[in-house]
């Protein structure tokens, strides 16, 4: 039987909607938490002792995964299509082996940078203070509202160059989906929640009128049709208080390590040894919360340390690429 898969999320996340796409688009079953869009987020930190506190967090089993870099590398792994659950990387149009590594290095730096530039779309005018408080907590620096406001035409200009490539791209194809995948891969997924994210918003407005971006346009759409199919054939997902999250995931099994391992090499680059407590921090947004624990598993793409909370002992798993991992 699959482990109980839950989410913490809130409905304005964009990356939580990266998630939840790629769950409809492979059939995943899961549970929703939803959490506040600003900080504290105690549903996460008290049950689990995990000081992270970006969006989504996903637990798979008695399993914490965060950064959607990592979950749905995870997600693939361990719901894989021999198992019936759909992919995010489906067979070339043309035939031969799906391009992975290809689509997984083309998404991770893309989606940072437009998520930025998106970013400069939204009603920071009038977005409370609170908010705006927050995610200058959140990025390292305090907003002043009227420069995003006037980087607004620069970031549509630049937003408009990155779908240009995307537009030669889909013209040199000639296929459906940015990689001449027969379905929607991680790449399309991977832009798509970006420009759902910008759609309803006025300032975004201009990226969807663009007159030399017809492929790109039709692609969007496209892409925004297959996936509320997706979701309307999708059983659930089904909504649960923080308390019943953490009773599912405490009652949980844990995947073996053995599938992380400890690689010596990789561990020795970084100076970390099994066992070690360790601090990990993002390198990029939400630097402030640091996840503390022992160090249980590393590989070349993969973290994991132990966390303890009132619920019970855990194991926080981060990706190697965009975080910073030191003794305590
Ligand atoms: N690299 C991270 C980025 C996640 C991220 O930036 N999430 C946003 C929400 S969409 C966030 O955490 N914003 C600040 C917050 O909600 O506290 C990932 O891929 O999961």
């Amino acid at each position: 039987m699959s482990p109980p898969v839950v989410i913490y999320r809130y409905d304005m996340s964009p990356y939580a909607n990266r998630t939840e796409s790629v769950f409809a688009f492979k059939r995943i079953p899961h549970q929703r938490v939803e959490v506040a869009p600003i900080m504290p987020r105690p549903q996460i930190l008290e049950p689990f002792g995990l000081n992270y506190r970006r969006i989504p967090v996903v637990a798979i089993g008695k399993d914490l995964y965060c950064d959607t870099n990592l979950i749905l590398a995870v997600i693939e792994r361990r719901f894989p299509t021999s198992e019936g659950y759909g992919t995010i990387y489906p067979p070339k149009r043309n035939g031969g082996a799906s391009d992975t590594g290809i689509i997984r290095s083309f998404c991770r730096p893309l989606v940072k940078t437009l998520f930025m530039l998106c970013g400069l779309l939204m009603p920071w005018d009038v977005l409370p203070d609170a908010f705006i408080n927050d995610r200058s907590t959140w990025i390292g620096t305090k907003i002043d509202v009227a420069t995003f406001i006037a980087m607004r035409p620069g970031a549509i200009s630049t937003i408009k160059a990155h779908l240009a490539q995307l537009e030669e791209q889909l013209q040199n194809s000639g296929g459906d989906w940015l990689f001449d995948t027969v379905d929607p891969s991680l790449a399309d997924v991977s832009v798509g929640f970006l420009l759902q994210w910008i759609k309803p918003e006025a300032p975004g407005k201009p990226v969807f009128e663009s007159e030399n971006l017809p492929l790109t346009l039709a692609w969007f759409e496209r892409y925004e049709a297959h996936l509320q199919k997706a979701k309307a054939s999708q059983s659930g997902p089904k909504d649960i208080s923080a308390d019943e999250a953490s009773a599912i995931i405490a009652n949980g099994d844990f995947e073996s390590l053995d599938v992380v391992g400890f690689d010596k090499t990789d561990g020795a680059l970084l100076g970390l040894n099994l066992g070690d407590t360790i601090n990990v921090t993002p390198l990029d947004t939400g630097a402030t919360c640091s996840s503390t624990g022992k160090l249980l598993a590393l590989s070349i793409e993969e973290v994991v340390i132990e966390v303890n909370g009132n619920a019970g002992v855990f194991r926080a798993h981060f990706p190697k690429i965009g975080y910073k991992f030191e003794r305590a």
